[in-house]
């Protein structure tokens, strides 16, 4: 096995580098003196052709955020356009060329309404996010090289319950009976109970990682995320054209994202059923501190895999949309939920190892919310109010016309 850079400063392969958390990242990275390349097939723009949405804010093309970024701050960025899901060869030959120290891997279809949507978007996302992580897991493997990987999992892995206690990093303490009636302490992974096909491919993701380091001591990090709020960081604000993406459509908007930019352009604040459900969210700017502060603290070899709770706090929709509500005087819609979730939950999480890695956390505040505001009013002529509705049904009792299960004459 290879022994790779050990200087501060590392080569860095960032899968799905062009989308909304890998683009702020893959610049803070750059931005650190790190050098960084980008694996993308720009799927995610395809989908907004196919879906006829687009982001809010006018993203420019990779080939221009990349020459911008090379101006501005003299640092080059690499770029290949390669879909790791499908193109296997392609990626070891990268991986063993440039002998990353770190891959850090976004490159999934990340939206659960765009994985209900139907058959065929099920089935994409399954093939997408499952081959996408293996491959990369085998490419390591096969290059040979120590390379620590970092991936982008989801909070959506644990379910939302979670029976009186806080949500452990990963791994859940369990005491179990022996034959001979002696009881045993053990730490298991978290039992997953995922709520959509999309979380779904996370879970599977996990039990890739756990084989991985167990066969083949690949030392990795997953980042158990919750829901990203905000657009621009400290990099992505140097220049317009460097702009993040801002989703509002009613597959790729998130939450607290919508109802800013539903209160900006004058349209109800779209809350499901009573907004009984409470999620755990994390600012864009936090994303990539976290990220920088995974690929600090690196697993050693041999270790099992590190997992993080990525989030900094959690909040209810229904309170979420009052506050926007109170900040811009929007009004409240109860619209019908399109998905199948728990009307209401409560959700308590620790998220310890990243405050003792050195995380503050940006918490929800009004200037904050403010500014994605006022990001969202600037772009207001470029939204598309038909693209607002969610309408991606979680079953077919929910689809219009698709038949249903007979119940036997
Ligand atoms: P995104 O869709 O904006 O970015 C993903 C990028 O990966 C896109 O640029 C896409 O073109 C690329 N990609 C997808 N499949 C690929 C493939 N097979 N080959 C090459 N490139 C491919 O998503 P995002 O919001 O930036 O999310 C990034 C990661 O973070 C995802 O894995 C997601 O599950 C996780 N995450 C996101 C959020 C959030 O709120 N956005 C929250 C928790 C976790
Ligand atoms: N919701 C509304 N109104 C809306 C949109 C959503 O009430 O207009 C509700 C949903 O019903 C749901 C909650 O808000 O109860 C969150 O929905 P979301 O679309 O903001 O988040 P989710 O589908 O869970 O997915 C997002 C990202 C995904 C990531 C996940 C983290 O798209 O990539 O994995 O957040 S987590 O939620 O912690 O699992």
């Amino acid at each position: 096995m290879s022994i790779l850079n050990t200087e501060k400063n590392k080569k860095i392969i960032v899968l799905g580098g062009d989308g909304f958390c890998g683009w702020p990242t893959s610049l803070h990275l750059s931005n650190l003196g790190h050098e960084v390349v980008i694996i993308d097939n720009l799927s995610r723009r395809n989908i907004d052709n196919e879906l006829e949405a687009e982001s809010l804010t006018p993203i420019k093309p990779i080939g221009t955020r990349l020459q911008v970024w090379e101006e501005i701050s003299g640092k080059k960025i690499g770029f290949h356009n390669i879909n790791i899901a499908n193109d296997y060869e392609e990626l070891l030959q990268i991986i063993t060329s440039e002998q990353p120290d770190v891959i850090v891997h976004f490159a999934e279809q990340r939206s659960a309404p765009y994985s209900m949507k139907s058959p065929k978007h099920k089935r994409y996302t399954v093939n997408n996010n499952l081959n996408a992580t293996h491959n990369v897991l085998c490419a390591i493997v096969e290059s040979g090289l120590d390379s620590h990987l970092v991936h982008l999992g989801t909070m959506g892995v644990y379910g939302y319950g979670t029976a009186g206690m806080k949500i452990p990093e990963g791994y859940l303490d369990v005491e179990v009976k022996t034959e001979t009636g002696e009881r045993i302490q053990q730490q298991i992974l978290y039992p997953t109970n995922p709520g959509s096909v999309y979380h779904m491919t996370k879970t599977q993701d996990q039990l890739f990682f756990h084989y991985y380091n167990k066969n083949d001591s690949i030392r990795i990090t997953d980042l158990h995320q919750g829901i990203v709020w905000g657009t621009n960081t400290k990099e992505t604000n140097m220049d317009e054209r460097l702009i993040n993406r801002f989703d509002y459509d009613g597959d790729y908007g998130t939450v607290l994202n919508r109802f800013l930019m539903q209160a900006a352009v004058g349209y109800p604040i779209t809350v499901h059923g009573t907004g009984g459900q409470t999620r755990a969210f994390i600012h864009i700017q936090d994303t990539v501190r976290c990220i920088q502060l995974a690929i600090e603290n690196p697993p050693a070899r041999e270790e099992r895999v590190m997992i993080f709770n990525q989030m900094t706090e959690t909040h209810r929709v229904n309170d979420l949309a009052k506050l926007v509500s109170e900040l811009t005087g929007g009004e409240i819609a109860y619209v019908s939920n399109p998905r199948k979730e728990a009307a209401e939950n409560e959700l308590h999480v620790k998220n310890d190892l990243f405050l003792s890695k050195g995380l503050h956390p940006i918490t929800l505040d009004k200037g904050l919310l403010q500014e994605v505001t006022e990001v969202a009013k600037k772009y207001a002529h470029r939204a598309d109010y038909a693209k607002i509705p969610a309408t991606s049904t979680w079953t077919n009792e929910q689809k219009p016309g698709i038949p249903t299960k007979q119940t036997e004459k």
